[in-house]
């Protein structure tokens, strides 16, 4: 069935025949970061979107999953489809409790749909400063969506350009819960690991010791490109070294916005154990830490 909603001009569509991973992930791996688009038809994308992106159903996500060995979703809202939640809870209620999810709300939320979030299986919100995606946000009605959240337990996820993080640095060290950061904060990969502009992001990790990091994205944040995407391993080397147990790993799968190749998601797993290179390491990453994270119930 064709989707009602024209792509974006030049959008890449997700790969639909992966290669098979040669790396195993262990037993009870998550990817923590993935998304679902609409099905438009189904799910419409909100007007307010800066890009149309292809479908990407929940269906297809739970056979890429099982495809790349993987246990276990956390369904990030994407900007496409606004603070109408609904193609991603959709999701988490066809997977069987083997999806958690981060919602996109807005100051009127109220606390009986932040309830009934939570009960669906939500376990934060996303917080999204990346200028090519959404408007600006104003700062107050986030803190005030932040002290909301805090009792419900959930973290906020934070996605943001690493060139922007001085001037949004203490806007994020306030915040009153635990904070996830989408893709290393976003680093220009031609700088140096030890120049300053990494180093501001790893400051701010080791200020707030509730803070977690993504090592995602290589596919997006390369410059040197597939398939080795070798340019990004030294810095998601560095935060799985320095926070092997506040490091998350996931897609990123159906790649919004690639604008130069069609990530392959077997190639994206054999990327782990260049960023995390021993066994123990790769059980943190991708097994301990998201359960501990979005699963306590069931560690
Ligand atoms: C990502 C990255 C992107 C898009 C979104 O919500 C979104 O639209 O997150 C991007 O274009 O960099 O994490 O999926």
């Amino acid at each position: 069935m064709s989707a009602v909603f024209e792509k974006t001009p030049g959008w890449i569509d997700w790969l639909a025949s992966p290669s098979k991973p040669l790396y195993r992930p262990p037993p009870g791996a998550v990817d923590a970061h993935c998304h679902v688009f609409g099905p438009g038809r189904t799910f419409p994308f909100a007007p307010e979107r800066k890009y149309t992106p292809c479908d990407a159903s929940a269906a297809q996500l739970f056979a890429l999953r099982d495809f790349l060995g993987f246990s276990r979703n956390v369904i990030v809202q994407a900007t496409c489809h606004g603070a109408d939640n609904r193609a991603m809870l959709d999701a988490l209620s066809r997977s069987g409790g083997r999806a958690k999810g981060v919602a996109t709300v807005n100051d009127a939320v109220s606390d009986a749909e932040l309830a009934a979030l939570d009960k669906a299986g939500v376990r934060g919100v996303r917080f999204n400063f990346v200028k090519r995606l959404v408007d600006v946000l104003p700062r107050a009605p986030l803190m005030e969506i932040a002290r909301r959240i805090k009792p419900l337990g959930w973290h906020i996820v934070i996605y943001f350009e690493g060139r922007e993080l001085p001037e949004l640095y203490d806007f994020f060290a306030a915040l009153p819960t635990p904070v996830v950061i989408d893709h290393m904060g976003r680093p220009d990969v031609t700088k140096p690991v030890g120049g300053p502009e990494f180093g501001l992001f790893l400051e701010l990790m080791r200020e707030r010791t509730d803070f977690w990091s993504k090592a995602t994205c290589p596919e997006r944040l390369s410059v040197e490109g597939p398939p080795d995407y070798a340019d990004v391993i030294p810095f998601a080397r560095r935060v799985v070294d320095e926070f092997p147990d506040r490091v998350l790993w996931g897609t990123d799968w159906p790649h919004p916005n690639m604008t130069t190749h069609a990530p392959d998601d077997g190639r994206l797993v054999d990327f782990i154990p260049h960023i995390a290179p021993t066994a123990g390491l790769q059980r943190k990453m991708l097994v301990d830490n998201p359960m501990r994270l979005y699963w306590p119930e069931d560690m």
